[in-house]
């Protein structure tokens, strides 16, 4: 895998760091076969728009679109593994004193890699709550209904997870904003930085004076002011960083040199 070299730098700055904060979003998933949330979808659901079925009047328009494109994309997640993006920040997460990992990603893969201390700011595709309530639901009857209903009081089940317009999980968005702040080290993975509030994370930190990485094989609009970009696919750069800032080793066999 062909990427620029990593600025040695760089390597310093990560190895004498004590709180680091990372970023990711679905770029990282990518090289597990999840697609990313703005390219184009494939297959049944090539006539949507991802924009446009995570919404909340998308969901009271048509719930049962909405839900059948969350269980789909359930099945695509059940069938992927993590990939050595996700590992390498396995790893950080041992090797720095304080560490936080904040994910817009839905699909549990920091988790089932193995990171214990996730902060997800936009819900996750495994679970369920009521639509009414705004309580998460863990189980309900089988029932040919689609969506299913909350076995409390009966009104639809939706996807927990945070749909254009609706608020993130407070404590979530305020621990994440506070990683930012006092972070020394910042890595935003794999997002395409449009969305906020999670967007703005990355400003917080380069406002507090933090190195900021961007890990990404595309320009977003964070990448004319940050201190580092590392342009190229999540999967190879993040071992080939681990390896060289504390010649561990997380797979990173050539990448980078
Ligand atoms: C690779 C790679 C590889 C590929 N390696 N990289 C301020 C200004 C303007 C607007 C707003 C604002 N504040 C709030 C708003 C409104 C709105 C918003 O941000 N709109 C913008 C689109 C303009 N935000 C909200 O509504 C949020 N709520 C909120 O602010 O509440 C307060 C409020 C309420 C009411 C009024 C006003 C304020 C909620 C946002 C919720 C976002 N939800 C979704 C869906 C989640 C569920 C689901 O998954 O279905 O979250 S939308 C979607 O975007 C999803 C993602 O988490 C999120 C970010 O996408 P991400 O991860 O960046 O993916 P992509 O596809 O965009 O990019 C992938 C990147 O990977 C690309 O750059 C590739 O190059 C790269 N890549 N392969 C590394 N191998």
């Amino acid at each position: 895998m062909n990427f620029s070299p990593i600025p040695t730098e760089l390597i310093a700055h990560l190895r004498a760091a004590r709180r680091v904060a990372v970023l990711t979003g679905a770029g990282i998933s990518a090289e597990s076969g999840v697609p990313t949330f703005r390219e184009a979808q494939t297959g049944l659901w090539a006539r949507y728009d991802p924009e446009e079925l995570a919404t909340p009047d998308a969901f009271r328009r048509n719930p049962k679109l909405v839900w059948e494109w969350y269980a789909w994309r359930q099945e695509r997640v059940r069938q992927a593994e993590p990939n050595p993006g996700h590992l390498a920040l396995v790893e950080m997460e041992r090797r720095i004193a304080e560490f936080t990992l904040i994910t817009q990603n839905v699909d549990g893969l920091h988790r089932r890699a193995g990171s214990h201390q996730v902060l997800e700011l936009h819900g996750n595709l495994f679970r369920a709550k009521c639509l009414d309530e705004d309580r998460p639901v863990e189980s309900w009857p089988d029932s040919a209904e689609i969506p299913p209903r909350c076995p409390r009081c009966g009104a639809l089940l939706r996807p927990d997870v945070v749909w254009f317009g609706e608020m993130l999980p407070a404590g979530a968005l305020r621990a994440a904003e506070q990683a930012a702040a006092t972070a020394e080290v910042f890595l935003s993975i794999g997002t395409s930085t449009l969305v906020y509030p999670a967007a703005e994370l990355p400003f917080t930190a380069l406002r507090a004076g933090a190195t900021v990485v961007e890990v990404n094989p595309q320009p977003t609009p964070l990448s004319p002011h940050v201190t580092f970009s590392l342009n190229g696919p999540a999967g190879a750069i993040l071992p080939a960083l681990v390896e060289q800032v504390w010649n561990g080793s997380a797979g990173a066999e050539g990448a980078g040199r």
